[in-house]
């Protein structure tokens, strides 16, 4: 598809080891994406060059978290 793109989210709720680990299984089953969790600033950064910004809400909506791009 296109370049590689960077994004970075807010997600919530994550307020526990759980919810990192939910959002890792998540994004583990999506090929093509690299990402950094980071469980203290709620936020999510993802590098892929295969899915939009769009996608990776839906795919968090899709756990129960609500994402927001930065
Ligand atoms: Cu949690």
């Amino acid at each position: 598809m296109s370049a590689e793109q960077t994004y970075k989210f807010e997600v919530n709720p994550m307020t526990c080891q759980g919810c990192s680990n939910s959002i890792e299984k998540a994004l583990k089953k999506l090929e093509g994406v690299d990402y950094t969790i980071n469980l203290e600033n709620k936020t999510v950064e993802v590098k892929t060059a295969k899915f939009t910004a769009d996608e990776l809400v839906q795919t968090m909506k899709g756990i129960g978290k609500e994402a927001v791009l930065l």
